[in-house]
């Protein structure tokens, strides 16, 4: 039997299939319908197609998929919408939202070989990094599209943006599914994962492919264990007595902007520890520097070493090799053998880091990676063990808290909102609780037994949010946004209405 993601992302012709019933599919009707008078208000009439794509929340593996190791996301039940309609003869393409008042109409040419304008960025810009990305992919594969058509769009949006629950993958998925779709192109799911990844690249972040991954091939009422390399997606049924709540610390993070300092930089901080790490354990300088990318492209040789002391664990290599203290660059130069500006010298996303940064912490991004690699393995064989319920919820918390605190010390991507909201978490009766996607502010989940999950929800909105809406931050009638229980949903799908 196929797999379901060598099957192409389903269409539907109702909206039952993707919302099912009750209060999801009536609030999805409402949406739906939003979006189809928001389009003919604006382009005279109705458009040809429907894409939706989900956000997603990480429940452990944080940071290591842009270095090859797998991660165990679940799709979130918000989502974005695209309205799509070709428009032959016009070679523009016109991006509309239904919130308006916040994101305006923006004009692109339609043109996939224009480059996106970093330096002034705008909310349309992720759909040109599925314009661009499909377009190149087609080339590549040989696959005739014809000539560039024009579009009209009008995007609806219910992922948070800048909480780390990939709005931005919710939005760059649902475009390129929508664009594929009116230029009558179809891929299998995984493919498509790979493609989506590579599309929203574009934006300037040396992004791993989770996001694309689970928001193109999640399935209704299972997580899943993400492996890339290639990209594949197998499902994981987690424990029904444990609910996962998302919280946002209500402290914006706009990756796409923050990139040189932030998340980039810790990219380019894993390939440089990955590389003085090749060279130490025995490789040519020359080698290291022209063929180690990532932290798995050394697994073995640290492993190798640790054995060498009756272990397995790459930790132990990282520990004898790379020294705690941060590195400058010219430390790293001498190591290498070579310039920093020249090995990144074709990577503008990297130039940009380099002249950022002040040092580099070699040591503890790789012991955060390696480690976190294991967690994740971890979570999952603890899921399918035969432990009893109990024992496996108290398994996945402890997980969680030892993620959030390499997250939070080795890595350095939490921030004081976050570390604020996991202890009131953990203080409430959560299992465990963590900061989820990028960090630097977002969200955090946490790991709640089913039968305390309204107290505990209650318990947050005083001991939390409160504060905040006193002070004008949020509006009470807006909690439901920033603080949710959530199932795993479905993802990605075509809808013809
Ligand atoms: P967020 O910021 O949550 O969308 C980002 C990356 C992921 C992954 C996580 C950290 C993008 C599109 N996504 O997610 O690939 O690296 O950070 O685990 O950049
Ligand atoms: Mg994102």
């Amino acid at each position: 039997m196929a797999r379901h993601d060598d099957l192409p992302v389903p269409v539907y012709k109702s909206l039952e299939p993707v919302y099912g019933t009750g209060s999801q599919l009536e609030e999805a009707e409402l949406r739906f319908n939003t979006l189809k008078s928001e389009f003919v208000d604006v382009f005279g009439h109705a458009p040809d197609i429907y894409a939706r794509s989900p956000g997603r929340v990480n429940l452990i593996g944080e940071h290591i998929d842009y270095e090859g190791y797998s991660v165990l996301p679940m799709a979130i039940r918000q989502d974005t919408i695209v309205a799509i309609r070709k428009v032959e003869g016009e070679k523009v393409l016109k991006i509309a939202n239904v919130n308006s008042d916040k994101y305006s109409l923006c004009t692109y040419p339609a043109d996939p070989d224009q480059e996106i304008d970093l330096k002034n960025h705008r909310w349309g810009h992720y759909f040109i990094c599925g314009y661009k990305g499909f377009y190149e992919y087609a080339k590549a594969k040989g696959i005739d599209v014809g000539e560039p058509v024009g579009l009209e769009v009008v995007v609806d949006g219910i992922v948070p943006t800048g909480s780390g629950l990939s709005s931005s993958a919710a939005f760059v998925c649902s475009s390129t599914i929508g664009i594929m779709a009116v230029l009558g192109a179809s891929l299998p799911k995984k493919e498509l994962a790979q493609l989506t990844c590579e599309c929203e690249r574009h934006i300037g972040t040396q992004s791993g492919g989770m996001d694309q991954a689970i928001s193109v091939m999640a399935q209704s009422g299972f997580a899943a264990l993400i492996d890339f390399n290639p990209i594949r997606a197998t499902e994981v049924q987690l424990p029904a007595g444990g609910t996962f709540v998302i919280a946002h610390s209500l402290a914006e993070s706009q990756k796409a902007v923050t990139a040189a300092t932030k998340y980039n930089n810790r990219v380019v901080e894993c390939r440089l520890a990955s590389i003085v790490l090749g060279i130490k354990l025995g490789m040519k300088a020359e080698e290291a520097v022209s063929t180690v990318n990532t932290l798995s492209d050394v697994e073995g040789l640290c492993v190798s070493f640790a054995g060498t002391r009756g272990s397995a664990d790459p930790v132990l290599a990282v520990k004898e090799f790379l020294k705690e203290e941060p590195y400058s660059a010219e430390d790293i130069e001498e190591i290498i053998n070579e310039k920093l500006a020249v090995i990144f010298a074709t990577s503008p996303s990297s130039m940009d880091v380099l002249k950022a940064a002040k040092h580099f912490k070699l040591h503890q991004r790789a012991v955060h990676v390696y480690s976190e690699a294991k967690r994740v393995f971890a979570f999952k064989d603890t899921v399918s063990s035969n432990l009893s319920e109990e024992d496996v919820l108290k398994k996945l918390g402890d997980l969680m808290n030892d993620s959030h605190y390499s997250c939070s010390v080795l890595y350095e991507c939490s921030c004081p909102e976050l570390e604020e909201l996991v202890k009131i978490s953990r203080d409430n009766g959560a299992l465990g609780a963590r900061l989820t996607g990028a960090g630097w502010g977002g969200c955090a989940v946490a790991l709640v037994k089913e039968n305390i999950v309204p107290q505990f929800i209650l318990n947050l909105k005083e001991q939390y949010f409160q504060s905040r809406i006193d002070k004008g931050v949020i509006k009470k009638n807006d909690l439901g946004l920033y603080i949710f229980a959530s199932k795993p949903s479905s993802g990605a799908a075509i809808v013809e209405l």
